[in-house]
Protein backbone atom coordinates (compact mmCIF):
# COMPACT_ATOMS: atom_id res chain seq x y z
CA UNK A 1 0.00 0.00 0.00
CA UNK A 2 1.32 3.13 -1.24
CA UNK A 3 2.46 5.62 1.94
CA UNK A 4 0.71 9.20 1.59
CA UNK A 5 2.16 11.78 3.81
CA UNK A 6 2.08 15.71 4.05
CA UNK A 7 5.14 17.48 4.07
CA UNK A 8 6.55 21.43 4.65
CA UNK A 9 8.78 22.80 2.11
CA UNK A 10 11.76 21.67 3.95
CA UNK A 11 10.96 18.24 4.05
CA UNK A 12 10.67 17.89 -0.18
CA UNK A 13 12.79 14.93 -1.31
CA UNK A 14 14.77 17.16 -3.58
CA UNK A 15 16.01 19.04 -0.10
CA UNK A 16 16.92 15.39 1.28
CA UNK A 17 13.41 14.27 2.98
CA UNK A 18 12.29 11.18 2.35
CA UNK A 19 9.97 10.74 -1.14
CA UNK A 20 6.15 11.42 -0.26
CA UNK A 21 5.21 7.93 -1.70
CA UNK A 22 7.24 4.72 -0.48
CA UNK A 23 6.23 2.93 -4.32
CA UNK A 24 6.24 4.17 -7.64
CA UNK A 25 3.21 6.14 -9.04
CA UNK A 26 3.41 5.73 -12.31
CA UNK A 27 0.93 7.14 -15.22
CA UNK A 28 -1.05 4.67 -17.15
CA UNK A 29 -1.28 1.55 -14.39
CA UNK A 30 -3.46 -0.67 -15.41
CA UNK A 31 -6.91 -1.04 -14.43
CA UNK A 32 -7.83 -4.68 -14.25
CA UNK A 33 -11.64 -4.37 -13.56
CA UNK A 34 -13.93 -7.85 -11.91
CA UNK A 35 -10.81 -10.23 -11.44
CA UNK A 36 -12.85 -12.88 -10.76
CA UNK A 37 -15.05 -12.67 -13.96
CA UNK A 38 -11.87 -12.43 -16.04
CA UNK A 39 -10.62 -15.54 -14.35
CA UNK A 40 -13.62 -17.48 -15.22
CA UNK A 41 -13.62 -15.58 -18.62
CA UNK A 42 -9.54 -17.10 -19.19
CA UNK A 43 -10.69 -20.94 -17.55
CA UNK A 44 -13.73 -20.72 -20.56
CA UNK A 45 -11.23 -19.79 -23.19
CA UNK A 46 -9.25 -23.00 -22.11
CA UNK A 47 -12.21 -25.52 -21.82
CA UNK A 48 -12.91 -23.96 -25.80
CA UNK A 49 -9.61 -24.56 -26.24
CA UNK A 50 -10.69 -21.78 -28.81
CA UNK A 51 -7.56 -18.90 -27.99
CA UNK A 52 -7.62 -16.62 -31.25
CA UNK A 53 -8.95 -16.38 -35.03
CA UNK A 54 -12.27 -14.86 -34.18
CA UNK A 55 -13.32 -16.90 -31.42
CA UNK A 56 -16.60 -16.20 -29.28
CA UNK A 57 -15.06 -13.52 -27.07
CA UNK A 58 -13.15 -11.21 -29.66
CA UNK A 59 -16.95 -11.15 -31.40
CA UNK A 60 -19.02 -10.53 -28.74
CA UNK A 61 -16.45 -7.45 -27.40
CA UNK A 62 -16.56 -6.45 -31.41
CA UNK A 63 -20.50 -6.09 -30.74
CA UNK A 64 -20.43 -4.52 -27.69
CA UNK A 65 -17.91 -2.08 -29.10
CA UNK A 66 -19.92 -1.06 -31.86
CA UNK A 67 -23.26 -1.39 -30.04
CA UNK A 68 -21.62 1.51 -27.54
CA UNK A 69 -20.28 3.48 -30.26
CA UNK A 70 -23.29 3.57 -32.30
CA UNK A 71 -21.42 2.53 -35.83
CA UNK A 72 -22.56 -0.41 -37.91
CA UNK A 73 -18.58 -1.90 -37.89
CA UNK A 74 -15.53 -3.02 -35.12
CA UNK A 75 -12.86 -5.07 -36.05
CA UNK A 76 -10.54 -5.68 -33.22
CA UNK A 77 -6.95 -5.85 -33.68
CA UNK A 78 -4.06 -6.96 -32.02
CA UNK A 79 -2.80 -3.50 -31.19
CA UNK A 80 -3.41 0.31 -32.08
CA UNK A 81 -1.01 0.76 -34.09
CA UNK A 82 -1.06 -2.15 -36.50
CA UNK A 83 -5.47 -0.90 -36.35
CA UNK A 84 -3.70 2.28 -37.45
CA UNK A 85 -1.83 0.67 -40.62
CA UNK A 86 -4.48 -1.65 -41.67
CA UNK A 87 -6.56 1.26 -41.81
CA UNK A 88 -4.52 3.69 -43.70
CA UNK A 89 -3.84 0.62 -46.56
CA UNK A 90 -7.54 -0.16 -46.42
CA UNK A 91 -8.37 3.32 -47.42
CA UNK A 92 -5.38 3.34 -50.45
CA UNK A 93 -3.72 6.62 -48.55
CA UNK A 94 -0.82 7.33 -50.75
CA UNK A 95 1.74 9.95 -51.23
CA UNK A 96 1.68 12.24 -47.88
CA UNK A 97 -0.75 12.28 -45.51
CA UNK A 98 -1.54 15.51 -42.75
CA UNK A 99 -1.15 14.16 -39.50
CA UNK A 100 -0.03 16.24 -35.93
CA UNK A 101 3.14 16.11 -34.84
CA UNK A 102 1.56 16.51 -31.29
CA UNK A 103 0.82 12.89 -31.38
CA UNK A 104 2.38 9.29 -29.78
CA UNK A 105 5.04 8.16 -32.57
CA UNK A 106 2.91 5.49 -33.82
CA UNK A 107 0.81 7.78 -35.87
CA UNK A 108 3.16 8.93 -37.64
CA UNK A 109 5.28 5.57 -37.83
CA UNK A 110 2.19 3.87 -38.90
CA UNK A 111 2.56 6.40 -42.60
CA UNK A 112 6.35 5.88 -42.85
CA UNK A 113 6.02 2.06 -42.42
CA UNK A 114 4.05 1.87 -45.52
CA UNK A 115 6.42 4.65 -47.37
CA UNK A 116 3.68 7.56 -46.86
CA UNK A 117 5.20 10.60 -45.82
CA UNK A 118 3.46 12.29 -42.73
CA UNK A 119 3.14 15.59 -43.14
CA UNK A 120 3.80 16.89 -39.79
CA UNK A 121 0.47 19.96 -38.94
CA UNK A 122 0.90 22.24 -35.96
CA UNK A 123 -2.18 21.84 -33.88
CA UNK A 124 -4.17 24.77 -31.85
CA UNK A 125 -2.82 25.72 -28.61
CA UNK A 126 -6.27 25.80 -26.83
CA UNK A 127 -7.17 22.13 -27.94
CA UNK A 128 -3.99 20.67 -28.42
CA UNK A 129 -5.81 18.93 -31.63
CA UNK A 130 -4.39 19.40 -35.18
CA UNK A 131 -5.70 23.12 -36.56
CA UNK A 132 -8.03 22.61 -39.83
CA UNK A 133 -6.51 26.29 -40.64
CA UNK A 134 -2.77 24.66 -41.15
CA UNK A 135 -4.01 21.47 -42.59
CA UNK A 136 -5.60 23.44 -45.87
CA UNK A 137 -2.10 25.30 -45.77
CA UNK A 138 -0.53 21.71 -46.62
CA UNK A 139 -2.15 20.38 -48.94
CA UNK A 140 -0.60 19.40 -52.15
CA UNK A 141 -1.19 17.21 -55.39
CA UNK A 142 0.46 14.00 -53.07
CA UNK A 143 -1.61 14.90 -50.31
CA UNK A 144 -4.26 11.63 -50.53
CA UNK A 145 -5.55 12.17 -46.66
CA UNK A 146 -5.85 14.12 -43.40
CA UNK A 147 -5.32 11.74 -39.87
CA UNK A 148 -6.14 13.75 -36.99
CA UNK A 149 -5.80 12.53 -33.32
CA UNK A 150 -8.60 13.10 -30.72
CA UNK A 151 -5.53 14.41 -28.09
CA UNK A 152 -6.48 13.01 -24.07
CA UNK A 153 -9.82 12.17 -25.83
CA UNK A 154 -11.06 15.73 -26.50
CA UNK A 155 -12.42 15.83 -30.31
CA UNK A 156 -10.83 17.30 -32.81
CA UNK A 157 -12.44 20.00 -35.15
CA UNK A 158 -14.15 17.18 -36.64
CA UNK A 159 -17.02 19.08 -38.65
CA UNK A 160 -13.85 21.67 -40.13
CA UNK A 161 -12.06 18.18 -41.24
CA UNK A 162 -14.96 17.14 -42.67
CA UNK A 163 -15.46 20.20 -45.10
CA UNK A 164 -12.00 20.19 -46.22
CA UNK A 165 -12.04 16.18 -46.60
CA UNK A 166 -14.72 16.43 -48.77
CA UNK A 167 -13.61 19.87 -50.92
CA UNK A 168 -10.31 17.99 -51.57
CA UNK A 169 -11.47 14.76 -52.11
CA UNK A 170 -9.30 13.07 -49.17
CA UNK A 171 -9.52 10.04 -47.12
CA UNK A 172 -10.28 11.19 -43.15
CA UNK A 173 -8.47 8.78 -40.09
CA UNK A 174 -9.23 9.66 -36.54
CA UNK A 175 -6.89 8.14 -34.25
CA UNK A 176 -8.39 7.98 -30.92
CA UNK A 177 -6.35 5.94 -29.08
CA UNK A 178 -7.33 8.18 -26.38
CA UNK A 179 -10.78 8.59 -26.92
CA UNK A 180 -12.78 5.30 -26.45
CA UNK A 181 -16.24 6.06 -24.24
CA UNK A 182 -15.98 9.69 -25.18
CA UNK A 183 -18.44 12.06 -27.47
CA UNK A 184 -18.91 14.85 -29.36
CA UNK A 185 -22.27 17.27 -29.69
CA UNK A 186 -23.83 13.84 -28.03
CA UNK A 187 -22.46 11.23 -30.92
CA UNK A 188 -19.71 9.06 -29.69
CA UNK A 189 -16.27 9.93 -31.32
CA UNK A 190 -15.72 6.65 -33.30
CA UNK A 191 -18.17 7.47 -35.89
CA UNK A 192 -16.60 10.17 -37.81
CA UNK A 193 -14.50 10.00 -40.79
CA UNK A 194 -13.95 7.34 -43.32
CA UNK A 195 -12.91 5.27 -40.06
CA UNK A 196 -11.33 5.65 -36.30
CA UNK A 197 -8.92 3.87 -34.44
CA UNK A 198 -8.55 2.93 -30.95
CA UNK A 199 -6.06 1.44 -28.74
CA UNK A 200 -6.60 -0.92 -25.79
CA UNK A 201 -3.02 -0.92 -24.94
CA UNK A 202 -2.49 -2.02 -21.30
CA UNK A 203 -2.19 1.97 -20.29
CA UNK A 204 -5.34 3.29 -21.52
CA UNK A 205 -9.14 3.18 -20.27
CA UNK A 206 -10.05 0.45 -21.67
CA UNK A 207 -7.45 -2.34 -22.08
CA UNK A 208 -7.21 -5.77 -23.66
CA UNK A 209 -3.69 -6.17 -22.26
CA UNK A 210 -2.50 -5.51 -26.07
CA UNK A 211 -5.56 -4.49 -28.30
CA UNK A 212 -7.14 -2.00 -30.82
CA UNK A 213 -9.70 -1.92 -33.20
CA UNK A 214 -10.96 0.01 -36.21
CA UNK A 215 -14.44 1.34 -36.06
CA UNK A 216 -16.37 2.95 -39.12
CA UNK A 217 -19.99 2.77 -40.61
CA UNK A 218 -18.22 1.91 -44.42
CA UNK A 219 -19.61 -2.25 -45.08
CA UNK A 220 -17.17 -2.31 -47.99
CA UNK A 221 -14.28 -1.02 -45.76
CA UNK A 222 -14.98 -2.27 -43.49
CA UNK A 223 -15.11 -5.79 -45.43
CA UNK A 224 -11.82 -4.89 -46.99
CA UNK A 225 -10.16 -4.84 -43.16
CA UNK A 226 -11.60 -7.70 -41.70
CA UNK A 227 -9.77 -9.60 -44.93
CA UNK A 228 -6.84 -7.44 -44.15
CA UNK A 229 -6.62 -8.21 -40.39
CA UNK A 230 -6.65 -12.12 -41.47
CA UNK A 231 -3.72 -12.23 -44.08
CA UNK A 232 -6.44 -12.29 -46.95
CA UNK A 233 -8.33 -15.08 -45.89
CA UNK A 234 -11.99 -15.30 -47.17
CA UNK A 235 -12.93 -18.69 -46.28
CA UNK A 236 -10.45 -22.06 -45.42
CA UNK A 237 -7.72 -22.15 -48.07
CA UNK A 238 -9.25 -19.00 -50.06
CA UNK A 239 -7.03 -15.66 -49.79
CA UNK A 240 -8.49 -13.07 -51.94
CA UNK A 241 -6.74 -10.33 -50.47
CA UNK A 242 -3.05 -9.36 -49.29
CA UNK A 243 -3.77 -9.09 -45.75
CA UNK A 244 -0.92 -9.55 -42.91
CA UNK A 245 -1.64 -10.60 -38.80
CA UNK A 246 -3.86 -8.02 -36.84
CA UNK A 247 -6.02 -10.36 -35.45
CA UNK A 248 -7.43 -9.79 -31.24
CA UNK A 249 -6.77 -13.13 -28.93
CA UNK A 250 -9.52 -14.30 -27.23
CA UNK A 251 -7.22 -13.61 -23.57
CA UNK A 252 -7.46 -10.13 -24.83
CA UNK A 253 -10.94 -9.79 -25.44
CA UNK A 254 -12.07 -11.29 -22.02
CA UNK A 255 -10.04 -8.50 -20.81
CA UNK A 256 -11.70 -5.93 -22.83
CA UNK A 257 -15.00 -7.81 -22.08
CA UNK A 258 -14.60 -7.68 -18.11
CA UNK A 259 -13.55 -3.80 -18.77
CA UNK A 260 -16.61 -3.12 -20.80
CA UNK A 261 -18.72 -4.48 -17.83
CA UNK A 262 -17.28 -1.90 -15.78
CA UNK A 263 -17.09 1.00 -17.46
CA UNK A 264 -19.03 3.24 -15.66
CA UNK A 265 -17.43 2.57 -12.81
CA UNK A 266 -13.82 3.54 -14.43
CA UNK A 267 -15.07 6.87 -15.78
CA UNK A 268 -16.37 7.87 -12.16
CA UNK A 269 -13.11 6.98 -11.02
CA UNK A 270 -11.11 8.63 -13.23
CA UNK A 271 -13.60 11.94 -13.13
CA UNK A 272 -13.46 11.93 -9.20
CA UNK A 273 -9.68 11.62 -9.53
CA UNK A 274 -9.70 14.51 -12.64
CA UNK A 275 -11.82 16.92 -9.54
CA UNK A 276 -9.22 16.31 -7.39
CA UNK A 277 -6.52 17.70 -9.12
CA UNK A 278 -9.24 20.34 -10.14
CA UNK A 279 -9.55 21.07 -7.35
CA UNK A 280 -5.94 20.92 -5.73
CA UNK A 281 -4.61 22.90 -8.45
CA UNK A 282 -7.20 25.86 -8.40
CA UNK A 283 -5.85 28.78 -7.74
CA UNK A 284 -1.91 27.96 -8.74
CA UNK A 285 -0.78 30.70 -11.67
CA UNK A 286 1.12 29.06 -14.38
CA UNK A 287 -0.43 25.38 -14.09
CA UNK A 288 -3.43 24.79 -16.10
CA UNK A 289 -5.40 21.45 -16.10
CA UNK A 290 -6.71 20.00 -19.52
CA UNK A 291 -10.24 20.32 -18.98
CA UNK A 292 -13.51 18.23 -20.46
CA UNK A 293 -16.27 19.33 -21.11
CA UNK A 294 -19.01 18.11 -18.59
CA UNK A 295 -21.89 18.33 -21.30
CA UNK A 296 -19.96 15.43 -23.18
CA UNK A 297 -19.19 12.01 -22.08
CA UNK A 298 -15.34 11.75 -21.50
CA UNK A 299 -13.43 9.22 -20.02
CA UNK A 300 -11.02 11.76 -17.95
CA UNK A 301 -8.42 9.07 -18.76
CA UNK A 302 -5.58 11.83 -19.15
CA UNK A 303 -4.91 14.36 -16.34
CA UNK A 304 -2.93 16.82 -18.53
CA UNK A 305 -1.39 19.86 -17.10
CA UNK A 306 0.54 22.86 -19.19
CA UNK A 307 3.30 24.49 -17.21
CA UNK A 308 3.59 27.81 -17.78
CA UNK A 309 7.49 29.08 -16.72
CA UNK A 310 7.22 32.62 -17.37
CA UNK A 311 4.62 32.67 -15.27
CA UNK A 312 5.31 29.93 -12.54
CA UNK A 313 9.21 30.59 -12.72
CA UNK A 314 9.43 26.70 -12.74
CA UNK A 315 9.65 24.77 -16.19
CA UNK A 316 7.62 21.30 -16.36
CA UNK A 317 10.64 19.86 -16.65
CA UNK A 318 11.89 21.02 -13.49
CA UNK A 319 8.28 19.98 -12.03
CA UNK A 320 8.65 16.42 -12.94
CA UNK A 321 12.00 16.41 -11.24
CA UNK A 322 10.67 17.69 -8.18
CA UNK A 323 7.57 14.92 -8.36
CA UNK A 324 10.20 12.17 -9.56
CA UNK A 325 11.89 12.63 -6.47
CA UNK A 326 8.70 11.78 -4.68
CA UNK A 327 8.18 8.93 -6.72
CA UNK A 328 5.84 10.71 -8.57
CA UNK A 329 6.78 9.97 -12.33
CA UNK A 330 4.65 12.32 -14.40
CA UNK A 331 5.17 11.51 -18.61
CA UNK A 332 6.08 14.67 -21.04
CA UNK A 333 3.55 13.83 -23.66
CA UNK A 334 4.06 14.02 -26.50
CA UNK A 335 8.17 15.07 -26.07
CA UNK A 336 9.52 16.44 -28.12
CA UNK A 337 7.32 16.11 -30.66
CA UNK A 338 7.37 13.32 -33.81
CA UNK A 339 9.01 15.64 -35.92
CA UNK A 340 12.20 15.58 -33.34
CA UNK A 341 12.51 11.81 -33.18
CA UNK A 342 13.62 9.51 -36.57
CA UNK A 343 13.68 9.54 -39.51
CA UNK A 344 11.60 12.57 -39.23
CA UNK A 345 14.07 15.10 -37.83
CA UNK A 346 16.82 13.98 -40.19
CA UNK A 347 13.92 13.94 -43.01
CA UNK A 348 12.41 17.03 -42.15
CA UNK A 349 15.11 18.70 -39.95
CA UNK A 350 13.02 22.18 -40.02
CA UNK A 351 9.71 20.55 -39.24
CA UNK A 352 9.48 22.24 -35.97
CA UNK A 353 9.95 26.15 -37.97
CA UNK A 354 5.93 25.42 -39.25
CA UNK A 355 4.93 24.14 -35.53
CA UNK A 356 5.48 26.61 -32.89
CA UNK A 357 2.08 25.47 -30.74
CA UNK A 358 3.44 21.89 -31.45
CA UNK A 359 7.32 23.39 -30.04
CA UNK A 360 6.07 24.76 -27.37
CA UNK A 361 2.99 22.90 -25.38
CA UNK A 362 5.97 19.74 -25.94
CA UNK A 363 8.07 21.74 -23.02
CA UNK A 364 4.97 22.40 -21.24
CA UNK A 365 2.66 19.81 -21.20
CA UNK A 366 3.16 16.78 -18.24
CA UNK A 367 0.12 13.70 -17.35
CA UNK A 368 -0.45 13.25 -14.07
CA UNK A 369 -0.89 9.74 -12.47
CA UNK A 370 -4.70 8.48 -12.38
CA UNK A 371 -7.26 5.80 -12.91
CA UNK A 372 -7.90 2.75 -10.17
CA UNK A 373 -4.58 2.43 -8.23
CA UNK A 374 -4.64 6.45 -7.57
CA UNK A 375 -6.76 7.65 -4.29
CA UNK A 376 -7.81 11.17 -3.67
CA UNK A 377 -5.60 11.23 -0.54
CA UNK A 378 -2.80 10.53 -2.94
CA UNK A 379 -3.55 12.96 -5.60
CA UNK A 380 -3.75 15.86 -2.74
CA UNK A 381 -0.17 15.05 -2.20
CA UNK A 382 0.90 15.37 -5.47
CA UNK A 383 -0.79 18.83 -5.62
CA UNK A 384 0.07 19.68 -1.96
CA UNK A 385 4.07 19.23 -3.50
CA UNK A 386 3.38 21.25 -7.20
CA UNK A 387 1.87 23.96 -4.58
CA UNK A 388 5.08 23.88 -2.37
CA UNK A 389 7.56 23.96 -5.26
CA UNK A 390 5.63 26.73 -6.98
CA UNK A 391 5.56 29.00 -3.73
CA UNK A 392 9.38 28.62 -4.01
CA UNK A 393 10.67 28.63 -7.58
CA UNK A 394 14.40 29.74 -6.23
CA UNK A 395 14.67 27.22 -3.94
CA UNK A 396 13.61 24.68 -6.43
CA UNK A 397 16.23 26.44 -8.74
CA UNK A 398 18.88 25.97 -6.32
CA UNK A 399 17.97 22.20 -4.75
CA UNK A 400 17.47 21.03 -8.90
CA UNK A 401 21.39 22.29 -9.92
CA UNK A 402 23.05 20.00 -6.53
CA UNK A 403 24.77 17.35 -7.19
CA UNK A 404 22.67 14.91 -4.96
CA UNK A 405 19.53 15.50 -7.79
CA UNK A 406 21.18 13.46 -10.59
CA UNK A 407 19.32 10.58 -9.60
CA UNK A 408 16.12 12.48 -10.04
CA UNK A 409 16.30 13.13 -13.52
CA UNK A 410 12.89 11.88 -15.07
CA UNK A 411 13.71 9.43 -17.89
N1 LIG B 1 -1.99 6.75 -31.11
C1 LIG B 1 -1.93 7.38 -29.93
C2 LIG B 1 -2.41 8.80 -29.85
C3 LIG B 1 -1.44 6.73 -28.80
O1 LIG B 1 -1.38 7.37 -27.61
C4 LIG B 1 -1.02 5.39 -28.91
C5 LIG B 1 -0.47 4.70 -27.77
C6 LIG B 1 -1.11 4.76 -30.17
C7 LIG B 1 -1.61 5.48 -31.25
C8 LIG B 1 -0.68 3.37 -30.40
O2 LIG B 1 -1.52 2.42 -29.77
P1 LIG B 1 -0.87 0.98 -29.32
O3 LIG B 1 -0.21 0.37 -30.53
O4 LIG B 1 0.07 1.24 -28.17
O5 LIG B 1 -2.10 0.19 -28.93
C9 LIG B 1 2.48 4.47 -23.66
C10 LIG B 1 1.75 3.31 -24.29
O6 LIG B 1 2.64 2.22 -24.47
C11 LIG B 1 1.12 3.64 -25.59
O7 LIG B 1 0.19 2.62 -25.87
C12 LIG B 1 0.39 4.96 -25.51
N2 LIG B 1 -0.16 5.36 -26.75
C13 LIG B 1 1.34 6.04 -25.02
C14 LIG B 1 0.67 7.38 -24.89
O8 LIG B 1 1.83 5.69 -23.76
P2 LIG B 1 5.04 4.85 -23.20
O9 LIG B 1 6.21 4.27 -23.95
O10 LIG B 1 5.05 6.26 -22.90
O11 LIG B 1 4.80 4.15 -21.84
P3 LIG B 1 4.78 2.65 -21.34
O12 LIG B 1 4.05 1.75 -22.26
O13 LIG B 1 6.16 2.29 -21.02
O14 LIG B 1 3.90 2.77 -20.02
C15 LIG B 1 3.70 3.98 -19.30
C16 LIG B 1 3.68 3.69 -17.82
O15 LIG B 1 2.62 2.82 -17.52
C17 LIG B 1 4.91 3.03 -17.32
O16 LIG B 1 5.75 3.97 -16.78
C18 LIG B 1 4.41 2.06 -16.25
C19 LIG B 1 2.97 1.90 -16.51
N3 LIG B 1 2.64 0.54 -16.93
C20 LIG B 1 2.82 0.19 -18.24
C21 LIG B 1 2.49 -1.08 -18.66
C22 LIG B 1 2.67 -1.49 -20.10
C23 LIG B 1 2.18 -0.36 -16.00
O17 LIG B 1 2.08 -0.02 -14.81
N4 LIG B 1 1.83 -1.60 -16.41
C24 LIG B 1 1.95 -2.02 -17.70
O18 LIG B 1 1.59 -3.16 -18.04
O19 LIG B 1 3.78 4.53 -24.15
Amino acid sequence: MTKVSQKTFDDLAILGGPPAFSEKLHVGRPNIGDRTRLMERINEILDRRWLTNAGVYVREFERRVAEMVGVRHCIAMCNGTVALEIAIRSLGLKGEVIVPSFTFIATAHALQWQEITPVFCDVDPQTHNIDPVRVEQLITPRTSGIIGVHVWGRPCDVERLEWIARKHELGLLYDAAHAFACSHNGRMIGSFGNAEVYSFHATKFVNTFEGGAVVTNDDDLAAKIRLMKNFGFAGTDTVIYIGTNGKMSEISAAMGLTALDGLDELIAVNRRNHGAYRRGLAGVPGLDLVVYDDVEKSNYQYVAVEVDADVLRLSRDDLVRVLAAENVLARRYFYPGCHRMEPYRSYFPNAGLLLPHTESLTTRVMCLPTGTTVSPEMIETVCHILKLAAAHPEQVHRALSGSELSQTQPS
